[in-house]
């Protein structure tokens, strides 16, 4: 692109951008018009390497073309299927493949299309499951402080981050949430899992909640194994072990969400299996698709089901619920593609091969100014900042913005950038997210003045020519 030939945005006025601050993004639109492997091609031309696997969830990297051409050809072949009282035989075949990926014994599978509604679906189905082995007085939901569940009733019910609850009402009865694992104070800068404390903060479940509400009035427990949105926080050793034993002990569902965590972000094919804790429910989306089709699943073990088909009454319909998008022909084809692509290469492994190299890259952060703690596991990192005063999160937007302009895409919530790289990434590239990202924090620090003020940041002079033509 020449600077004489300004890019042409589109009309931003329609789209109401979803987590975005949608005014401050019009002033300083980041664009991208196509992906290949590890990289995007921002609107104006430039690379920029995806340090998030998008949203965390394309973990095979950008423009798979075993998936296009297996959602192009099931696009031509069967578009749709009704999903109610009827299906097709892709949908089977794509919970057979998801079911073979998932831990031994949680092997029947709810199709959804995202992650909300895999947790909205997963706390749908532990109250029904109650209920239907005459349990109904067991309808109690907990959840953590600073979960994320995504952004749907239930999901922020049991989440623990209250800027997405606050401006939403009342939210559901009979809920609770545990405490939140991170300890900065003792923990920072940890190289993993941290080694102390788990089973004291997992107790803390039995001896503070359990016992405020009454054990047998709480139908589930739901954790993310590993917190991403709230910032990566990693649970000290034991904890999700201790957790188990606790709801097996008080006949409480054990929820496992892994949105995030699923498809080999820990160098494991699911959380449970890094941590050797199997849940009850296992709750997915994103990679399950390699995020290109909207896709989500809820894998249950076989005993929920079984209650279902047992206990309700002859030719009923067992689950109330579903969606008209469950378990769509193109999802399935994407589902299966992906899977095929995370069997051939062996995704997983290749995260647990890499992930060593990518800890001390992340932990080369370590004394930059602003820098208050490191966290990573797998291929995740967090990097948490100082708060400015009165500019809670500034530090990190700013961050984020300058590492876009030197390309890098990397996420950021609160005042932490998270780090969460496509499983194909390469050693070069792991170098190049967090020496870019050390350059950023440093300038954005220097400069003193990290406002919201995104002119602070509009140096780069194609994006001052995408800035003039708006
Ligand atoms: N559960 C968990 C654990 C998640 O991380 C959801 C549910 C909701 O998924 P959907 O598909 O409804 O968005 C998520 C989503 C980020 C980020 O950068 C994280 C998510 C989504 C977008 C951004 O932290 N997590």
């Amino acid at each position: 692109m020449s600077q004489s030939s300004p890019i042409k945005l589109p009309n931003m006025s329609n789209y109401w951008m979803p987590f975005t601050a949608n005014r401050q993004f019009r002033s300083m639109p980041r664009l991208f018009k196509a992906a290949k492997g590890n990289y995007f091609t921002s609107i104006d031309d430039r690379q920029i390497l995806d340090g998030t696997a998008g949203l965390w969830c394309v973990p095979a990297g950008h423009g798979r073309t075993e998936i296009a051409t297996a959602v192009g050809n099931q696009l031509l072949t069967l578009d749709y299927a009704p999903a109610f009282q009827s299906s097709h035989p892709l949908a089977f075949e794509a919970a057979e493949r998801v079911a073979a990926y998932m831990p031994e014994g949680l092997d029947r599978i709810f199709f959804t299309n995202s992650g909300s509604e895999s947790a909205d679906t997963a706390l749908k189905i532990a109250l029904a499951y109650h209920r239907v082995c005459g349990n109904p007085l067991r309808n109690k939901l907990i959840g953590r402080e600073r979960g994320y569940h995504g952004v749907n009733f239930g999901g922020i019910a049991v989440g623990g981050i209250a800027g997405n609850r606050k401006a939403f009402g009342n939210g559901l009865a009979g809920v609770d949430h545990i405490r939140n694992p991170l300890d900065i104070a003792k923990n920072a800068f940890t190289k993993g899992v941290p080694a102390d404390g788990g089973v004291a903060l997992a107790n803390e479940f039995e001896q503070r909640i359990l016992t405020l509400h009454d054990p047998s009035t709480i139908a589930a427990l739901i954790v993310e194994p590993m917190q991403g949105s709230a910032g990566v926080v990693v649970p000290p050793a034991g904890y999700l072990k201790r957790l188990r034993e606790i709801c097996t002990q008080y006949g409480i569902l054990l929820i496992f969400d892994e949105v995030i965590t699923g498809f080999g972000r820990l160098g494991t094919k699911f959380g449970a299996d890094y941590f050797d804790v199997i849940p009850d429910i296992i709750t997915c989306a994103k990679g399950l698709t390699n995020g290109v089709v909207p896709m989500g699943a809820v894998a249950v073990k076989r005993e929920i089901y079984d209650a279902f088909m047992e206990k309700s009454p002859a030719g009923a319909i067992e689950l109330p619920h579903g969606y008209t998008y469950s378990a769509i022909p193109i999802a399935c084809a994407a589902a299966i593609a992906t899977l095929n692509i995370f069997a051939a290469e062996r995704l997983e492994d290749r995260a647990a091969g890499l992930s060593a190299y990518f800890e001390q890259a992340a932990h080369s952060l370590k004394g930059l100014p602003m820098v208050k703690d490191i966290r990573n596991i797998g291929l995740v990192a967090g990097i948490e900042f100082e708060v400015i005063a009165g500019k809670a999160g500034a530090m990190a937007f700013a961050t984020y913005l300058k590492c876009f302009e030197m390309g890098i895409h990397v996420r950021f919530t609160g005042d932490i950038i998270a780090i969460s790289p496509p499983l194909t990434i390469e050693k070069h590239e792991i170098d190049r997210i967090f020496n870019t990202l050390a350059d950023a924090i440093k300038s954005v620090a220097a400069a003193g003045e990290v406002g919201l003020d995104a002119s602070n940041y509009l140096k780069n002079e194609q994006v001052w020519a995408m800035q003039q033509s708006l």
